[in-house]
């Protein structure tokens, strides 16, 4: 175990002062140049056009990140949008959050404003997070070395093998491990990234392709959440260091079926 100090390093990038792109991990001193040339040049390549503006903070982290285990990773063979909203309603539902509450997280992720965070939800759809407008961030995540090897091997044999995936399981993984969330819905802001997700704790990260149609270059993020401090929550979200240290099994394409009936106990 190491006693080296580590660092959360993030990147954000904008065009005429809309958002473009993020990312961030955790890492150690040795790889932090890499890490800002990698971060760099993904801002300066990307499909919404190469960045104006790019800002990359550097932090050591005071506290040691906790170490969890990814969510299960499957994929559902959504045809449109849909189909993907029908399996979204089940899965979430199946988790006591209301239909109401999942018609109005997509009713909100399509009224074309990309917010820069995810919006909070109870379960009866009421909006939660202090600033409507900007939403909560998680950062303060990354993934161990050995950790990441085995998801890109795991992802690999899949054909999944690319950083949007990994740093949205990552991202999910640590949202998830708080009680107070019970599950998520995500379609990416990319006007060519169509596959969203939906995830819970219980049924793991679910891919759901098709959410959107090509072209649509906006999208966003609901975390749906029950009792408890939302002050507490917004902290863990935006502090707590997470660290993914173990990867949970990666499988291709199942049923909606299949999902509702075999939950990955964690
Ligand atoms: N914390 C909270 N919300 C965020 C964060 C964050 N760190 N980063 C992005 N968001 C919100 C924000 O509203 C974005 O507009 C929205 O989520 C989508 O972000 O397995 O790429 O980075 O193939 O565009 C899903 C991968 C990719 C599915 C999601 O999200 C798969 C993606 P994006
Ligand atoms: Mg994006």
């Amino acid at each position: 175990m190491s006693r080296r100090p580590q660092y959360s390093i993030r990147m954000r990038s904008a065009k005429s002062g809309g958002h473009v792109s993020g990312a961030e991990g955790i890492y150690e001193k040795h790889d932090i140049s890499a890490i800002v040339k990698e971060y760099t040049e993904r801002a300066l390549i990307h499909d919404k056009g190469a960045a104006d503006e790019i800002r990359i903070t550097i932090e050591e982290l005071r506290e040691k990140p906790k170490k969890i285990s990814s969510l299960p990773l499957y994929t559902l063979n959504t045809k449109n949008a849909g189909a993907a909203k029908k399996a979204a309603r089940e899965i979430l539902t199946s988790v006591g959050i209301t239909e109401r509450a999942v018609e109005e997280a997509f009713t909100s992720l399509d009224v074309g404003i990309t917010m820069r965070g995810a919006m909070l939800m109870n379960i009866e759809g009421v909006r939660l997070e202090p600033d409507l407008l900007r939403g909560v961030r998680v950062t303060r995540m990354g993934i161990t070395k050995k950790a990441a090897a085995d998801l890109a091997r795991k992802l690999g044999r899949l054909g999944l093998n690319n950083s949007t995936i990994k740093e949205a399981l990552i991202l999910a993984s640590k949202v998830h491990k708080y009680r107070m969330v019970l599950g998520e819905l995500c379609i990416s802001d990319d006007p060519n990234y169509t596959t969203g997700y939906i995830a819970t704790r219980t049924h793991g990260y679910i891919r759901l392709p098709r959410i959107k149609k090509r072209g649509v270059p906006f999208g966003g993020r609901a975390f749906f959440i029950t009792g408890g401090e939302v002050k507490d929550l917004i902290k863990y979200l935006q502090i707590t260091p997470v660290v993914i240290s173990n990867i949970k099994p990666c499988e291709g394409v199942v049923t909606l079926k299949e999902i509702l009936q075999r939950r990955a106990h964690r």
